[in-house]
């Protein structure tokens, strides 16, 4: 199995997603707590290109990037598949992953941090990701099927985290009205194990958003 190291932060998401994944295939690991705002030499030589967390260390090579790692985990710890057999369904596994992370993500954090005239329109763009989301999960227990896979970490975002961001960006995006099968599919991934053992304290959330976004809001209001 080999040495296994997470360097990571708990707030965040990416990160949460890793440990998921490496829960689900009953790896073992020893997580390595970053501090962001001073940044270790440990994460900065794994990770020269980002500077980012997570950074998955094995046999102390390391592995970047969150959508990646996965894949690592997945192809090299083969109980409890996480992407799909079928190559076609892998594809579009992937191609989803992607659109959660440069739509959803991007639309959801934009429309956050928003103000003024900007507000509405980039909360009928996150609104509008979402769409896709819903139409996807529509009919299925999990995006994986009748078990967590790939899909459901890599969207697992969408079960805590989302409601922090419409808190503190006074807006509602994933609410059970719009976005019915979305909805129940959030609340009915947090509650499983393992997710429901890596989740950090919504107030800690809050503490760690609000520095981006103010930050954020900050130069938007100095341009
Ligand atoms: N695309 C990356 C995103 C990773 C990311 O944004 N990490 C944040 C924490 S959630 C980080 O390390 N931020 C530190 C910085 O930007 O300096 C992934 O999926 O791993």
């Amino acid at each position: 199995m080999g040495e296994v190291k997470l360097i990571a932060t708990p707030q965040s998401f990416p990160c949460a997603r890793i440990e998921w994944a490496l829960r689900i295939k009953g790896v073992e690991y020893e997580y390595i707590q970053e501090d962001l705002a001073n940044k270790s030499p440990l994460l900065l030589q794994s990770n020269p290109v980002h500077k980012k967390v997570p950074v998955l260390l094995h046999d102390g090579k390391p592995i970047a990037e969150s959508l990646v790692i996965l894949e690592y985990i997945d192809e090299t710890w083969k109980e409890n598949p996480l992407l799909p057999l079928d190559p076609y369904e892998r594809a579009l596994a992937r191609f989803w992953a992607r659109f959660i992370d440069e739509k959803c993500v991007i639309g959801v954090w934009g429309a956050c941090v928003a103000q003024g005239e900007e507000k509405g329109k980039a909360i009928e763009a996150a609104l509008d990701s979402l769409e896709f989301l819903e139409k996807q999960i529509q009919g299925n227990k999990y995006f994986g099927g009748e078990r967590i896979g790939y899909l459901d970490i890599v969207a697992g975002w969408l079960s805590h985290w989302i409601n922090v961001l419409e808190e503190l960006g006074d807006m509602e995006l994933l609410t059970a009205e719009r976005f019915p099968s979305l909805h129940e599919w959030s609340q009915n991934f947090i509650q499983t194990s393992p997710v429901k053992d890596c989740i950090p304290p919504r107030e800690s959330v809050v503490e760690y958003f609000s520095f981006g976004i103010n930050y954020v809001r900050s130069l938007a209001s100095n341009k």
